[in-house]
């Protein structure tokens, strides 16, 4: 069972149906995509380049596919994703618009039985949760909001028909990477735009472009080494030189941002390898960007009130956009500073704040998600003796590498919290959990073991290891969704693993045989393990097997 038909949901179904795996997956959507398949907003796209944010495992849908754009637009994201799926016959192991609501643990078959909301039931011995990082909406519940007269989108739910603002009064809410990309957008046909902030946030200039043939032919040409730097590559994560790095001089951090800043996209990240870890470092980025920003707007209350002064550069996912600082010198924008004049409550009419009243047409949440576990307890997930997920994480997610939870056999987290998941390019994070686990269930195999899950010695050691790595970064020091802090109630665990040779920990753990799992074996076959589908309530025992 595999749950989730985004980019890793496709590529497991794909990889175990190989194996000889009886297979089905199950997607809330109609159609493939995940999270790109809901995130449709005006001015959406990826921010790690295209020929990167691509799937690595098939040579013919690399020959075959061209991007147009140096960062994909959505429609583009979903048409690749739609295409190899087409490709290599995967919409057919998928039931669309069924969503899962429980997974529970037969310990005496060792077999999970999945229920969803059109009342299937499926027994199935492996369940991969694909579900997602960023795909459970967050809509934050300020007074009034129900009230409001006017048309209400969220980036993550976006119509599929087309939005139009012209001669609309629009207001934004958020300014993440959602609404810095949509921002300059809705203002190109809004009659105004009224942009409520509450923590302004570095942004860096995407550069977008069209690929050349002579992108491409580069890209093709260095292929093989792209590959081989994916196995030790640290995107986005601290390397082991962090600690040691000298702080280079103000001004040859300055050179090296400028060029960069020139240069396009979110290689200033990795400018320095303390960048992440010292201030001394960090702290010359950030007054790099501000005094970008400051160049951009015109008007030096405005500028201020964009530039970010409370959090380091890069401990929040950083936004890379087309025009947002310059779309404020427009006569039909308006930046409100929710730290000066908090929204009050929302009214049929508009928005009222402790200063002023804004009357709007029509109001976009781009608020943001409840990620990384939103959608994995959204679901009724219970392991051995009927214990919940929701119990065993009631502090905090717990995992070992990010793949598995210690009492729940044979269920694989992609990107999982305690892995890289959202850090990086998440398309290579998807690969290398799938990867993993496949070699993981082949490994069972072979040795006729029937259940696999972390021990609790193993996953408690490397949640210390996951927070102790973050604990030495600054990423702790913003209020940021990597730690949960958007949502009310969430425990405020640091969820992603930023340290280095996250893969070559995991391969060596395999290699090891697979240190910190355990393994039963020696009931395959009785328990006929494969995947079995009962349109009833009750389900039977699996008949097939594999
Ligand atoms: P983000 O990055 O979580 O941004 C959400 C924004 O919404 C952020 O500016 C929040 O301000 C703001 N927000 C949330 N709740 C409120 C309330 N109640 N009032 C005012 N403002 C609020 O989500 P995105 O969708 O932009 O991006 C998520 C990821 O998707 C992104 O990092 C990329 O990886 C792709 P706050 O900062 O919490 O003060």
């Amino acid at each position: 069972m595999v749950v989730g038909a985004g980019f890793g949901g496709l590529y497991a179904l794909h990889r175990l149906r190989a194996l000889g795996l009886s297979v089905v997956g199950i997607e809330a959507a109609p159609d493939v995509g995940g999270t790109w398949y809901w995130n449709r907003y005006p001015g959406v796209r990826c921010d790690v380049p295209s020929l990167l944010y691509s799937y690595t495992w098939s040579p013919e849908l690399r020959a075959e596919w061209r991007w147009s754009e140096r960062y994909a637009a959505q429609a583009e994201i979903l048409r690749y994703i739609g295409h190899a799926a087409d490709r290599f016959g995967l919409r057919q192991l998928i039931r669309f618009e069924t969503r899962v609501i429980s997974a529970l643990y037969d310990d005496d078959a060792g077999v999970w039985t999945v229920r969803t909301n059109r009342g299937d039931c499926f027994r199935a011995r492996f369940c991969i949760m694909a579900t997602g990082c960023l795909s459970v909406p967050n809509t934050p519940d300020i007074p009034g909001l129900a009230d409001f007269a006017g048309a209400i989108h969220h980036t993550a739910q976006w119509p599929h028909e087309p939005v139009d603002f012209s001669g609309k009064r629009v207001g934004v809410v958020g300014t993440g990477s959602s609404g810095i990309q949509a921002i300059p957008v809705i203002a190109e046909t809004a009659r105004h735009l009224t942009v409520f902030q509450r923590t302004p946030n570095f942004s860096l200039p995407s550069r977008n472009r069209p690929l050349t043939e002579q992108d491409h032919e580069q890209f093709e040409a260095g292929f093989e080494a792209y590959l081989e730097s994916l196995q030790h590559s640290d995107f986005g994560r601290v390397p082991p030189t962090a600690a040691t790095a000298p702080i280079p001089a103000r001004d040859v951090q300055w050179t090296r941002y400028e060029a960069l800043w020139q240069e396009g996209g979110g290689a200033i990240l990795y400018a320095f390898p303390n960048i992440l870890t010292h201030h001394g470092v960090n702290d010359v980025a950030c007054d790099f960007v501000r005094a970008k920003i400051r160049e951009a707007v015109h008007d030096p209350q405005t500028a201020d009130d964009l530039c970010p002064t409370n959090h380091p550069l890069g401990v929040k996912r950083i936004c890379v956009d087309s025009g947002y600082f310059e779309t404020f010198n427009r006569p039909n924008v308006t930046l409100v500073n929710l730290r000066r004049e908090p929204i009050e409550r929302f009214t049929p009419a508009g928005v009222q704040t402790s200063e002023r009243t804004f009357e709007l047409d029509m109001l976009v949440l781009a608020t943001g998600f409840d990620a990384i576990t939103g959608a994995l307890l959204a679901m009724d997930i219970r392991g051995r003796d009927g214990r919940t997920l929701k119990e065993a994480w009631a502090d905090g997610p717990r995992t070992y590498l990010g793949l598995g939870v210690a009492g729940f056999p044979n269920l694989f987290t992609i990107t999982g919290p305690g892995s890289p998941s959202v850090i990086g390019n998440v398309i290579a994070n998807c690969e290398h959990h799938v990867d993993w686990l496949v070699d993981c269930i082949e490994h069972m195999r072979r040795g006729k073991l029937q259940t696999v899950e972390p021990e609790e010695t193993a996953q408690h050691q490397w949640m210390d290891h996951v927070a102790d790595v973050a604990s030495r970064t600054l990423y702790p020091e913003a209020n940021s969704w990597y730690l949960g802090v958007n949502i009310p109630g969430k425990p405020k665990v640091f969820m992603p693993y930023v340290g280095a040779g996250y893969r070559h920990t995991c391969s060596q753990i395999a290699a090891d045989s697979y240190r910190g799992f355990r393994f039963e074996g020696g009931t395959a076959e009785r328990h006929r393990p494969g995947l079995h589908r009962d349109g009833s309530q009750t389900c039977e025992p699996d008949l097939e097997g594999n």
